[in-house]
């Protein structure tokens, strides 16, 4: 009788422990903590992908992760972003690709004019050429997600519609954005998006060549009464992490932030696409603005400035060793399988 009652209890222990290590992460009495730095303000884009993230992470982990978000460059700048999480000044970063063009050459051919037609397109295009190329500049980070904004357009203090109006204007852009305005006789001011209020207030440029969200989110809108759309290109941004607080999380959270990835893409992109129609419409309601369509005969113009452009970049990449071609086309595929979706 006795031995029957021990035997009853051990199965019930043993019950109660497996059941315990099956189930999914419970809240610890302490959550595992992490640091994620943004460089933009805190209502713009890259911040509010950043929110929503951090929501849905302490969601999904039941509390386990708590993430502490440092919007408009506080803890990390700009062009620190990549350097400073891979040395742990913050577990997690956001960073804009453009800034430092050569750095990631595979991800910025996405910034190349091969009319990635949304954000939504774009950013799953760019997750897919991450996934398959790995680039060796992300080596010493894990990375998160990947997105890209919508296609870039030119916001302007000053009315420009054929390439004479457009001659030796100084646009605020960067990486393959910069490039692009420089192919059609632009003078591109390179800087990082943050730094652009000051430069427009000052007159160092006048205007800006990125997504048109920004009319809104930096009310870039009360000074640049004009917009020129173009519809090329877009910017690629990757979200990273710290190699060894990635390494020293839970099996479990590590598949939470996995399973992320590519929805966080998707979700960026969504957002974007849907926020970009938002600010025109505010922008031109209460802010005047003005958007200008190129004649067929001018944009014909413009595409054929562009043309040479992938083909020296293929022969520059091939230079130092990338299968450029490949990348090129696996971008038209992927983003061609994504169109219509
Ligand atoms: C961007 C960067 C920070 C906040 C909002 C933004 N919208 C588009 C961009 C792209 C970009 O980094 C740039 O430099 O145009």
């Amino acid at each position: 009788m006795k031995r029957k009652f021990g035997f009853i209890l051990a199965g019930f222990f043993l019950a109660t422990v497996l059941t315990i290590s099956w189930m999914p992460t419970t809240a610890a009495a302490e959550p595992i903590k992490l640091t994620y730095a943004n460089f933009p303000p805190a209502p713009t884009f890259p911040c509010v992908q950043m929110e929503r993230w951090k929501k849905e992470v302490e969601k999904r982990t039941n509390g386990a992760i708590a993430v502490q978000t440092f919007p408009g460059g506080t803890l990390l700048d700009a062009k620190g972003m990549l350097d400073g999480v891979i040395a742990g000044t913050a577990d997690i970063g956001c960073l804009c690709m453009a800034y430092q063009p050569g750095r990631f050459l595979v991800t910025n051919a996405t910034s190349l004019p091969l009319d990635l037609p949304s954000s939504k397109v774009g950013s799953l295009t760019l997750w897919d050429l991450y996934k398959k190329y790995k680039p060796e500049a992300f080596a010493k980070v894990k990375v998160l997600t990947m997105f890209t904004t919508a296609p870039a357009n030119i916001m302007s203090k000053v009315p420009i519609q054929n390439l004479d109006e457009l001659k030796g204007v100084p646009l605020r852009a960067s990486g393959g954005a910069a490039q692009i305005l420089k192919a059609w006789g632009a003078n591109p001011v390179g800087m990082p998006m943050p730094a652009t209020p000051e430069a427009l207030q000052k007159g160092v440029v006048k205007g800006l060549f990125s997504s048109l969200e920004v009319m809104k989110d930096f009310k870039f809108a009360e000074l640049c009464k004009y917009v020129t759309m173009t519809q090329v290109p877009v910017y690629a941004f990757s979200v990273v992490m710290n190699m060894d607080k990635w390494n020293a999380l839970p099996k479990d959270v590590q598949k939470v932030f996995d399973d992320l990835g590519p929805e966080q893409s998707a979700w960026t992109g969504t957002y974007m696409d849907n926020h970009v129609k938002d600010a025109m419409a505010w922008s031109e309601k209460t802010q005047g603005v003005k958007t200008f369509q190129l004649s067929k005969e001018e944009k014909a113009k413009w595409d054929k400035l562009l043309e040479p452009m992938t083909d020296k970049w293929i022969k520059d990449a091939e230079a130092k060793g990338l299968p450029a071609k490949a990348i090129i086309k696996d971008i038209k595929s992927f983003a061609s399988k994504y169109e219509g979706k």
